[in-house]
């Protein structure tokens, strides 16, 4: 057995909503069954890389706080692959099936591609001898393509056509990575891909740029046998002024001018989604309309703080809301559930790691159930199947089915004389409705 990071904790296990034990699921009972399905597979959790292994926990004011005795700070593959050791540790004990990374979280960067790539290759060999050694799984790669210098005009809509190639290259390395281990899907978030001023930026072109980076990344997908989704996640700004993937309408909006939407769905996050101005409903309503709706990156965001807290999600109405969203769009396949958030710089221990993802968990799995009794209710659904039931018959389904003109809504106007049939749209009563769930 090698070194064990969190010797004190031992596997987490279901006991219960009465129990009071820090270190336990009350409500993430991975086997029980709700509406057909285990809720292993409904939620499918997984854990990300970068904020549970990387973060330190500094801010713009302050230095890293956080234990993390796998954190040696050389940067070197050997260290490398502890981090990975600690992971799959964290992973197994916690019980979650699925874990993420960006390439340059699980390996170092080397000092030219050629070096960063071997890197890689060596953490990748270990990722995949853990995964087997688990049964762990990879619920999808990304490449780091913001981190570096290189990438501060952007990656692929960056002003320099050798800077695209890096990033080019490093996306093709992590696509064979998540294929060689057997990822469920790959997602690309745009870290630096849009602007900090229009005065420098020929915005039509670096478009036109992400939308071929994109064709090229489907035509490497079809070459390696990759079968899995690509996602693309939106997020309105932060690191750049505006990002060109703001949100999930702008997304689509890109995917269906450059003749992609075929070959992607959507990643989408909560506290992107609140930095666009939405939230996470509308963006889940919005990719589901278009039959987008892959997978999300599960956090939140602090409604009085500007920025991107990715806080762990710990709101019954929030994992609620997502929950029905996902299930009234028939439930994830290829996606999953992924933490992208981390403990605040307060939360400095190490149990505080898995503290923070038992209450995600045990808030989503409620949050799981309180969706499915919504459902089995059926009050919400069949008060807004009947507001649209002058749609179901006569001018309404000759209008929807394409039969009819303006001629035949002036006529049918003209008969009626005036509309004096309208209800009440009872948000309130439905608010209500919804409280006697939670
Ligand atoms: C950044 C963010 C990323 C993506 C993956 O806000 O959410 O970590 O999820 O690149
Ligand atoms: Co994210």
């Amino acid at each position: 057995m090698s070194k064990q990071f969190f010797p004190g904790i031992s596997s987490i296990e279901f006991e219960g909503r009465d129990s009071k034990n820090p270190l336990a699921f009350k409500h993430y009972n991975a086997d029980e069954v709700v509406e057909g399905k285990a809720m292993r597979d409904h939620l499918r959790f997984a854990v990300v890389y970068w904020h549970t292994m990387r973060g330190a926990g500094g801010d713009m004011f302050g230095w890293g706080t956080a234990e993390r005795p796998w954190q040696t700070g050389e940067g070197t593959v050997k260290d490398a692959i502890q981090r990975a050791r600690a992971m799959f540790e964290f992973v197994g004990k916690l019980g979650a099936p699925f874990y993420c990374w960006h390439d340059r979280d699980v390996a170092p960067h080397g000092k030219t591609l050629a070096e960063s790539n071997k890197n890689f290759d060596a953490v990748g060999a270990e990722l995949k001898k853990l995964q087997a050694d688990t049964g762990i799984r990879l619920l999808w790669g990304t490449a780091q393509n913001f981190v570096h210098p290189r990438y501060m005009h952007g990656a692929a809509t960056s002003c320099s056509a050798d800077v695209f190639c890096f990033a080019a290259a490093q996306v093709k390395k992590a696509l064979e990575w998540t294929h060689e281990l057997d990822g469920e899907g790959y997602v690309f978030w745009g870290g630096r891909e849009g602007y900090s001023t229009l005065l420098n930026t020929d915005l039509k072109r670096e478009m036109d740029h992400l939308g071929r980076f994109m064709h090229m990344a489907v035509d490497y997908k079809r070459k390696l046998g990759f079968k899995g989704p690509f996602y693309i996640e939106p997020k309105p700004k932060e690191p750049t002024k505006h990002q060109y993937d703001s949100d999930a309408a702008a997304c689509l909006n890109f995917l269906r001018e450059y003749g992609l939407l075929e070959h992607f769905k959507l990643n989408i996050e909560t506290n992107h989604a609140t930095l666009a101005g939405h939230t996470m409903q509308h963006e889940l309503e919005v990719a589901g309309a278009a039959g987008a709706l892959g997978s999300i990156d599960a956090n939140t965001g602090d409604l009085l703080l500007g920025w991107d807290t990715d806080q762990f999600p710990t709101d019954l109405y929030l994992t609620s809301q997502i929950m029905l969203s996902i299930l009234n769009s028939g439930g994830f396949t290829t996606g999953g559930t992924n933490f992208d958030a981390k403990v605040r710089r307060e939360s400095f221990k190490l149990e505080d790691l898995f503290h923070a993802h038992i209450a995600g968990m045990d808030t989503f799995a409620r949050g799981l159930k309180i969706a499915a009794a919504i459902r089995k209710d059926g009050r919400l659904a069949g008060f807004v199947k009947n507001r649209y039931r002058s749609w179901d018959s006569g001018i309404g389904a000759k209008i929807e089915s394409g039969k009819a003109s303006f001629s035949d809504c002036e006529k049918h106007a003209l008969k009626l004389g005036e509309v004096n049939d309208l209800e009440s749209g009872r948000q309130e009563l439905l608010e209500a409705i919804y409280n006697e769930f939670i």
